[in-house]
């Protein structure tokens, strides 16, 4: 039966001798194998209930099983909802209440935690660890490995992704499966991967980079993944004479420049180094140059569309630029007061149509509607202008949101958190410059009159509450907020203020 995202990237495994996983530890997994893995994994999918169109929820450690997981949801048309294991059982909560899952998959360390929230919402929770072990492991062992496909049609959801809002809500962005494939294949085109490629894999695999800009690119083009755990300097220092590409955030290639053993030698076979997912510094694109003669190929995207843009392959990889649309995407510099489309070199949000724009916010029109225009065309919230040679350079965010290490920070979601606080009278969360993540959380609190907030037991709170990337790494206190004349906070005053707060010593 037809299921073009399961028929496109997981069915040519079943027949490939050659690896698609090649482990830290030098241990390979062939196509044919992991195929057999992911037929059982469907078999025990199908086994705890879940069919077409239900949803299934990871929280768990990158590993060849994991991966699995993935494919079998496509397998059995269900809708796969990879949650970051940095998030509390309290964060969890809200996404299985939104999407409801049949069955939640968690580390064998949270199943209690998670136990009274799964319970409470009617899912089912099984264990998967970062071993690779675990109740739902066992479940799948016990499966045959002939693989059954659901029918599905381009047009159906594979995926949800949860990316927040400016009221700090999250909000699921459905995927279709013409969402994934269109933009699967516009990239390998783009970036000329072929089943000789090896990919260093240290992204997690809960985001849009990890799983469906680096995953699909290598399933689709038939090449070979180097699967780590996450990212660790020596090791993909180590590791690197085996691969032939880097798919990475900036803090990547920071942590690559600060170390002397990565140089020419190091990287002369590489064949490509790809950045997104946050702003690559031109002098990050320009010492890396220097250092290893290889030019970053840096591209855009977004959880809701996909890749956006990306530099060439062979023409310039302009720095501080993300270069072009994607063959098939369309791109437009809007007024963002009146949406009406404003000619090149002028400054405005940036707005996106194409197979790669997703289908709306789960159970949320009004905001879908807000966001996604009828004529197609995506709000991305990002500011951009599109110069003389037809490079789109970001230049700033409408939307308050902060980027660390890759990770997308809502200031509203701490904001609510620290209001809560003791002591707290009101706060203000800003992304200032990181010397790691480029952009670190800082929170800005005005006490209660008489009452100062006792800034250890605000971060003790903290902890059960938001996961670690998100806790602020500074704190300042202050008498008032500055704010405007209709009494909004002035973020860009308190940025400019503590803008070296987070960089000196
Ligand atoms: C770790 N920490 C962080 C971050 N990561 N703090 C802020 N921002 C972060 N991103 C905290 C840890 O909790 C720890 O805190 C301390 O910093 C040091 O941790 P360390 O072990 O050094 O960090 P790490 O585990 O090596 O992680 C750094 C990382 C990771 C590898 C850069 O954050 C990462 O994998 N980022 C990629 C995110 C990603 O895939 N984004 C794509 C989203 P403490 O020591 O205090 O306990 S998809 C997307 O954005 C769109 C679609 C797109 O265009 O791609
Ligand atoms: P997410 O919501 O996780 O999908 O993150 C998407 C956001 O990441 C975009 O709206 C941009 O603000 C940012 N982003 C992605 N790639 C880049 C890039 N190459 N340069 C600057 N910002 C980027």
């Amino acid at each position: 039966m037809p299921n073009p995202l399961f028929d496109t990237l997981f069915a040519p495994l079943e027949n490939r001798a050659t690896p698609v996983l090649i482990l830290p530890d030098g241990t390979t997994i062939s196509g044919s194998a992991f195929f057999a893995m992911i037929a059982r994994a469907a078999g025990a999918l199908r086994a705890c209930g879940v069919e077409p169109g239900d949803r299934v929820a990871v929280q768990i450690a990158k590993t060849p099983e994991a991966l699995a997981v993935y494919g079998a949801a496509v397998a059995v048309g269900a809708i796969f909802l990879p949650l970051n294991t940095a998030y509390t059982p309290s964060e969890v909560a809200y996404f299985v209440g939104n999407a409801t899952p049949k069955l939640v998959l968690g580390d064998p360390a949270q199943i209690d935690a998670l136990t009274p929230i799964t319970a409470r919402h009617g899912a089912r929770l099984m264990a998967l660890g970062a071993d690779g072990t675990g109740d739902f492991t066992d479940l799948a062992k016990a499966q045959p490995d002939d693989m059954t496909v659901a029918n599905r049609t381009e047009d159906d959801l594979a995926a949800f992704l949860y990316t927040s809002g400016t009221t700090g809500r999250s909000k699921g962005a459905m995927l279709s499966q013409l969402n994934l494939l269109s933009n699967a294949r516009a990239l390998v085109d783009l970036w000329r991967f072929t089943a000789d490629d090896v990919l260093l894999h240290a992204l997690p695999i809960f985001h849009t980079h990890g799983l469906f800009v680096a995953t699909h690119v290598a399933l689709l083009s038939g090449a070979s993944m180097v699967f780590l755990p996450g990212f660790d300097l020596d090791t993909m220092i180590r590791l690197m004479p085996q691969a032939t590409s880097v798919m990475g955030v900036p803090t990547f290639y920071t942590r690559f420049l600060g170390d002397p053993r990565f140089n020419r030698d190091l990287t002369a076979h590489m064949r490509l180094f790809i950045s997104g997912s946050a702003p690559l510094l031109a002098e990050t694109h320009l010492d890396f140059e220097a250092r290893t003669g290889h030019r970053i190929l840096e591209r855009y995207g977004m959880t809701e569309t996909n890749m956006i843009t990306s530099n060439p392959y062979d023409g310039e990889r302009r720095a501080g630029t993300v270069g072009f649309p994607l063959p098939g995407v369309e791109v437009k510099i809007t007024d963002p007061a009146t949406g009406a489309t404003l000619p090149r070199r002028e400054t405005g949000m940036i707005e996106v149509r194409g197979p790669n724009v997703f289908q709306g916010y789960w159970q949320m029109p009004e905001k879908t509607r807000e966001e996604l225009r009828e004529n197609g065309y995506f709000q991305t919230g990002d500011l951009g202008v599109v110069d003389a040679g037809g490079y789109l350079s970001i230049v700033g965010r409408q939307k308050d949101l902060i980027i660390s290490g890759g990770y997308n920070i809502y200031p509203k979601e701490i904001e609510l958190v620290l209001d809560a606080q003791p002591g707290v009278l009101e706060s203000a969360v800003v992304g200032v410059p990181h010397p790691e993540f480029g952009e670190g959380v800082l929170a800005v609190l005005v006490p209660r009159e008489g009452q100062g907030p006792d800034v250890n037991a605000i971060e003790a709170a903290l902890k059960t509450q938001l996961a670690r990337f998100k806790q602020p790494k500074g704190y300042v206190i202050r008498d008032s907020l500055p704010r405007n004349t209709m009494g909004k906070v002035q973020k860009n005053a308190l940025r400019e203020a503590y803008a070296d707060r987070l960089t000196k010593g």
